[in-house]
Parts: C-alpha cells; structure tokens; sequence
C-alpha cells in the first residue's frame, strides 16, 4: 500500500485505504440502495430550499454506490467472466447489476442536463424507475449469498471514518459537478435544487401537461361547472367558473417530480376568500381538501390553503384543459403533484387525510 506514483497511483492507493472488508462493501451497498430509496422519494415531497440536504444525501450516497460497486465489480470479476463459475443466482446478480447501472447512469446523465424523452417518461423518471426495481433486486440478491456481517467487518472508528470519507468525497464531486456544468454551459447549470430543468416562457403553452399516474378526464363543461366550498363550514356554496375569476394574482413556481419546472403568474380566487364565502370555520386546526373531478385530491393545513390560489387562469390566458380547467390549485412551497387539477370540490375536515397518498396514484384507473 501506499507505493505507486503518479497521480492515478495514489488516487488508488487512497482508494484502498478506505476499502471496506468485502462483507462490509456487500452490506453497504444494501444500505445504500435501500438510503437512496428512501431520499429519493422522500425529495419528491420537499418543495422548499431548506430540504437541500436530502437532495444532496441523494447525490453523496449515490457517487459512494459507484464506489462500492467497483470495489465489488473488481472483487467478483473472475467469477462473472467465467462461465464454469455461474450458478443459477448469477442471472439475479448480472440484473441487479444492470439496474444498478441504469440508475446510477441516468442520475448522472439527468445532472449533466441530458433531458430525452422515452414516450413520455423523462430520464428522470427512468432513473426512479430503476431505483425502485434495484431495492427488491438488491435484497433477493442479499438472500441468495447470505452472510452475516461480523463485527471485525465494522470495527467502529474505521467504519465511521471511511463512509465520512465517502460520503464527503461523494458530495465533493457532485460540487464539482457544477463547476464542469457551469463551464459547459450545458442545461444542466439551470436545476433547481430539486435537480429540476426550468421551461421558459407564459401561459399554458410555456410547461408540459403532466398527470401523476392515470388522470385524463373529459374536458369540463364551463357553464355547467360547480365548484362546491363545503365540509366543516356553517353555510356550503356552490360557486360558478366566473365567480372564481376574482382577479387575485400570485407568481409561483411549480416543480414537478418528473424533473421540470416553471415560473407563472396565476389568476383566480385566494382559498381564504373561498372558505369566508362558506361562512364561519366549526375547526380552527382544519385541513382544506381539495378533489378532482377524478377523485384525485390532496390537503392543505388551513393557514397554508387559505393563502393558496384556486386559479382559472396561468400566464394572462384562461387555464386549459390539460392544465387542469376551469379550475386548479396553486400550492406554492409544494411539489407538482399536489397542485391538484379540475378542482371540483374544496373541503374542510378536522383529519389529515392519509389516504390522499394512495388515491393519488390510483385515481384515473376504472
Ligand atoms: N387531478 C389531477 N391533478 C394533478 C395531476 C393529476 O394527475 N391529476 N398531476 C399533478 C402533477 S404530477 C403535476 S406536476 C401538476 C402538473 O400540472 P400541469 O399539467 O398543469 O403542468 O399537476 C398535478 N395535478
Ligand atoms: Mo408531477
């Protein structure tokens, strides 16, 4: 250790002073993936700045996972390339190693700006494709070469010494990362923290038309449309398109999980004004609902909802259907998903409502 020269060489040698024991690496890249995991799709409910950290987790454990991977990749070479060697559960291994580096792939792909389209999946949401197929992968893998750490695999100063070290040079590197993208000029030099590429321009042209999972409604019926304000207030109404177009304005920023994200100025009605128009509140810790003419919804806190917008209009032109017509809410601080669309119904309850989470991703389906 510790004897070649040249930069390469001691950039090696560094990287066999923190090489865990072989068990510890197997073990850590379980963990890992299992931590990306969790970050991964945590972040996709951090809407605000101060949730930088989690997405820079995201990135340090990631860059860590290419090391373990070539710690373990140079461990089991021999094994991979020769046939004699395979055993059944060499198939599992060569599949979790394929998702691993697709996942690993389009992360880097995705932070260097690159932005195809496979039909209508961004590389992004490839990459959380991959991410979730890696963790059961990575843990039928575990079971079929099973072995129990040791302690001697984590003795305790080292062990927290080198994933310090990992962890730091992971998020150096993505630091670095900037630096490349900057002097590129490439697309990526414009994510936001939430790794998300910008779509210039107004109105309802200027952004995709993005639906969570299944939602496609029909187009609603302006002159028949009822926006019903009703749940624990003493007196429910029934508002018209034209009543909800109340000239209340607010810039805000929409930031979708699938990687975009656009700066518009939106016109409709304050929730608070809403919620006045429905008379006294019976609960002053409320949550105000809102649901889709699908079925889709999703809650806010009241004090939160009541300085929401209900908007009829995006850009300085009426909102249209894809955008969630006649009427959608405008959450700002909250991801994508949660700017609920074809808002047909505006209720308070006194529960948070856990079953958002999965009606979500199921409304739409018949
Ligand atoms: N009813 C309903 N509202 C929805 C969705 C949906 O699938 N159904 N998708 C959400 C998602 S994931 C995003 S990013 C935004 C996208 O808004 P846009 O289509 O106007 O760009 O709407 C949100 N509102
Ligand atoms: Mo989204």
């Amino acid at each position: 250790m510790g004897t070649r020269s040249g930069i390469a060489g001691r950039l090696r040698d560094a990287l066999d002073r923190v090489e865990p024991p072989p068990r510890a690496v197997d073990w850590s890249l379980f963990a890992f993936v299992v931590a990306e995991a969790v970050t991964g799709l945590v972040s996709f409910t951090v809407g605000v700045p101060e949730g930088w950290p989690l997405f820079w987790l995201h990135r340090a454990l990631g860059i860590g996972i290419i090391a373990l991977l070539a710690w373990k990749l140079a461990r089991v070479r021999r094994r991979l390339a020769d046939p004699d060697l395979w055993r059944r559960s060499t198939a599992l291994s060569v599949l979790t190693l394929v998702a691993a580096l697709g996942a690993l792939s389009t992360g880097i792909a995705w932070v260097f700006g690159l932005d195809m389209r496979l039909s209508y999946w961004t590389l992004l949401s490839v990459h959380v494709g991959f991410g979730l197929a890696l963790v059961p992968l990575v843990a039928a893998h575990a079971t079929t070469r099973f072995r129990l750490p040791r302690r001697v695999d984590f003795e305790r100063r080292r062990t927290a010494v080198r994933y310090a070290v990992l962890l730091a040079a992971g998020a150096a590197t993505y630091r670095l990362q900037q630096g490349v993208n900057d002097a590129l000029d490439t697309a990526g030099a414009d994510r936001r923290f939430t790794g998300s590429q910008p779509r210039e321009g107004d109105g309802n042209g200027a952004f995709p038309i993005t639906s969570w999972v299944a939602d496609d409604p029909d187009p609603i019926d302006r002159e028949s449309y009822r926006l019903a304000v009703d749940g624990l207030v003493s007196d429910p109404v029934e508002l018209t398109a034209d009543e909800l177009a109340a000239g209340h304005e607010t810039e805000a920023l929409l930031d979708c999980t699938s990687g975009w994200y656009t700066v518009q100025e939106w016109g409709g009605i304050r929730v608070g004004d809403l919620l006045d128009a429905a008379g006294e509140l019976d609960d002053d810790d409320a949550y105000v609902r809102f649901v889709s003419v699908t079925g889709y919804r999703w809650s806010l806190p009241i004090d939160e909802a009541r300085d929401a917008l209900l908007a009829t209009r995006v850009g300085g032109e009426r909102l249209s259907h894809g955008h969630g017509a006649p009427a959608r809410l405008v959450a700002p601080d909250r991801r994508g998903f949660q700017w609920v669309k074809w808002v047909t119904r505006v209720e308070v309850r006194s529960e948070y409502d856990l079953g958002q989470w999965v009606v979500t991703l199921v409304s739409g389906f018949e």
